[in-house]
């Protein structure tokens, strides 16, 4: 996970080539979680810091302490930064490590779901709730009961059920898990093996629980096999995201080390998905992570990319495109700096 270099010229020119420009440039901004709430659209990222951590290939280096929650009246207007809306130092499970949030709103409470290490070094996800979506937050004294790794994303479905998917590889130690269990000896499977999958939970009525046991999300490929562990173009590795489009599921997720955003669609939230093709190519910085949204009859993309931070991976800004949908329903690839 170390920074690739770039010359103050490429980096220009990458800027200037750029599909969109940083939405919010006081803070480093990352993992952007959007949602329409009260007509307005609501940001949940990770809040970046340089923390001076070493780099490694878990992600020391995102110490990231506390989170903000932006707010748009649309996607082209200015992203208001309405305060700090939880700490860690206010969860009394967690050590360190608030990395990508995202929240879900029912019966007029606003919930908001995020990762963090326990003082043992192992990932749990938590919730906070708060009575407007910009928060404060107040966070539950214990994390959800059966959780593990990174990333969590609530999707609401039309007949009122939410569905939290989760899970992210390596620093977000998904590959220690089988079966729900962790054990340090774990790790991805070998290249010819089905890859690991995103988690899925159904979330009990008050939205603080499991309401079922964690099922394994399979991503297929056109001929209806698993996709392989070696499959890294295209296997499951972080940042899941889930979107209806004509009554189709859409899962979107980070393949990580190759560093492309991309889909799977099935016709139920559990799946098995069927692998649909690249949403972005890969951006500046190590880490691609987003979220889809639809606000005024359009389909919008939030993502993160390094440029603003001249590629420190771990000091990102959020960024916003609009995307495009072919008439099959596939995605149209972006490429974030042009084609
Ligand atoms: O922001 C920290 C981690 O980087 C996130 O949890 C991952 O999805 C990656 O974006």
């Amino acid at each position: 996970m170390a920074d690739r270099e770039y010359t103050e010229a490429e980096l220009k020119a990458l800027a200037d080539k750029a599909i969109s420009s940083p939405l919010v440039t006081h803070i480093y901004t990352a993992d952007p979680s959007a949602h329409v709430f009260e007509g307005k659209l609501y940001i949940y990222p990770s809040h970046d810091i340089e923390a001076g951590a070493a780099f490694d290939d878990d992600g020391g280096h995102f110490q990231m302490e506390d989170y903000h929650v932006f707010r748009q009246d649309s996607p082209d207007a200015p992203a208001e930064d309405c305060g700090v809306a939880l700490h860690v130092k206010d969860v009394p499970w967690a050590a360190k490590q608030m990395w990508a949030p995202d929240a879900a709103c029912k019966d007029g409470k606003y919930y908001f779901y995020f990762p963090a290490k326990r003082a043992d070094g192992i990932f749990q996800i938590g919730v906070a709730i708060g009575d407007r979506p910009e928060g404060p937050f107040k966070a539950e004294p214990e994390a959800i009961e059966g959780s593990y790794s990174i990333d969590p994303a609530v999707f609401g479905d039309d007949d009122g059920e939410h569905y939290m998917y989760f899970g992210g590889l390596w620093g977000g130690q998904l590959q220690k898990y089988r079966d729900n269990r962790y054990d340090a000896a774990n790790e991805e499977p070998g290249d010819d093996e089905p890859a690991l999958g995103a988690r899925v939970a159904r979330l009990t009525a008050d939205m603080k629980q499991f309401a079922e046991a964690p099922r394994e999300v399979v991503i297929l490929d056109a001929d209806g096999q698993p996709l392989k562990a070696g499959d890294h173009a295209r296997r499951y590795f972080e940042g899941p995201w889930m979107h209806k489009y004509q009554g189709k599921y859409y899962l979107s997720y980070s393949t990580g080390n190759t560093h492309h955003l991309c889909y799977a669609i099935a016709d139920n939230p559990y799946g098995p998905y069927t692998y649909g093709g690249v949403i972005l190519t890969p951006v500046v910085g190590w880490t691609t992570h987003h979220s889809i949204v639809e606000f005024g009859g359009k389909w919008w993309l939030y993502y993160h990319d390094s440029v603003l931070s001249g590629g420190v991976t771990h000091l990102r800004s959020i960024k916003v495109a609009e995307l495009q949908y072919e008439a099959d329903g596939s995605i149209r690839t972006l490429h974030p700096y042009g084609a």
